[in-house]
This record gives C-alpha cells, structure tokens and sequence, in this order.
C-alpha cells in the first residue's frame, strides 16, 4: 500500500467500470476528487473522519458505532483507512448498487455480533436509524411507522439475512426511504 493507494492501475480501472458500471472517465473523477477533496492528509486512503466527511450528506444521522461498521465493511483489507478502490466501491454501493447488494450490506451493519440473524437487539437499532434518517429526508412519520411495521417487525425473535433482503427489496421504496438511491441529475454523489 503507500503512496501507490491512491493511484488506480489500467487493471483497477478496468475491473472497477466492469463492477459498478461508471465509465474510465468518471472512475478518473471520483479518483481526482479523492485525491483533491477527501483524503486531506494525503495518506493515500480515508481515514475514519474522512469518510464520516466524504458521505456525510447522505449518512447524517448515523451513530458513530453505525459508521464504524459500515467503515469496516467498505474497508475491504482491514487496513483502517479506504484506499481509492474501497471508496469507489463505497460510493457505488451507496448510490448505484442494485437493492439486493444494498441489503446485505445494510445486513452486515446491524448483525452486531455476526450470528448471521438479527436478533431483537439489533432490529431495534436498524429500525431507528432507518425511521430517524426515512422522517429526516422528508417521510412522514407516520407513513414510515406503518411501512416498518409491515417489513421489519418484531413478530419473529430473529431475522435471517435472506429474509431481510427479500422483504425490502420488492421494490425501491426502501433504499429510498433512506437515502440509498442512485444519484440524481447525472451526479456521482
Ligand atoms: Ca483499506
Ligand atoms: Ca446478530
């Protein structure tokens, strides 16, 4: 790593347009607007406080222990800062990604202590933080209290990863309701 991280090699380039679909120019974009605009120190990869403030717009809301497992997730080699590819793959699932991929992130986020299941604890907290941040971006709270109810309730003392993304990803409604959806106006953020 080093120095080189924040630098994409034509074989970077190529498998990451084939994985998110953005072209050779906009991955150079987003390569420039890491290096430009949200790796401050120039460490070559986010830190935790860089991304906090890369995504910021889209993850207000969120808990700092909420962040950190997200962080961790995007953080693909473990190494505690996202070097240019994980940011772009950040990016990508927090806007363009289909649903599904979306879910089982959001999965990952919650299942605390990676039983593969949310149990009570860990529903309670997704459901917070998905009604907190659906009523911040606009949603009455009452349409989302019912829409909750009727995906994510407490019927069953646990929640498979298969079932969570299979019962929010009928639709877009959901990643809209949180402020997962593609970007808007051809923007990249
Ligand atoms: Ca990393
Ligand atoms: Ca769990």
């Amino acid at each position: 790593m080093g120095a080189g991280s924040s630098t994409l090699s034509s074989s970077d380039v190529k498998s990451l347009a084939n994985k998110t679909k953005y072209t050779k120019e906009e991955i150079a974009r987003l390569q420039n607007d890491f290096k430009t605009s949200f790796d401050k120190d120039n460490s070559g990869g986010l830190n935790f406080d860089e991304f906090k403030q890369a995504f910021r717009t889209r993850l207000d809301g969120w808990s700092d222990a909420e962040l950190t497992s997200l962080f961790n997730c995007f953080d693909a080699d473990k190494n505690g800062k996202l070097d240019v590819r994980e940011f772009i793959g950040a990016l990508y699932l927090l806007t363009a990604a289909p649903i599904k991929e979306k879910l089982e992130c959001l999965f990952d986020v919650f299942d605390n202590d990676k039983s593969g299941f949310l149990d009570i604890d860990e529903l309670v907290a997704a459901r917070n933080l998905f009604s907190i941040t659906a009523i911040r971006l606009g949603s009455g709270p009452e349409i989302v209290e019912s829409y909750l109810e009727s995906t994510l309730n407490f019927s069953n003392t646990r929640m498979s990863k298969a079932d969570f993304v299979s019962t929010l990803s009928g639709n877009d409604k959901f990643v809209r309701l949180i402020g997962l959806y593609p970007s808007l106006c051809g923007l990249l953020y």
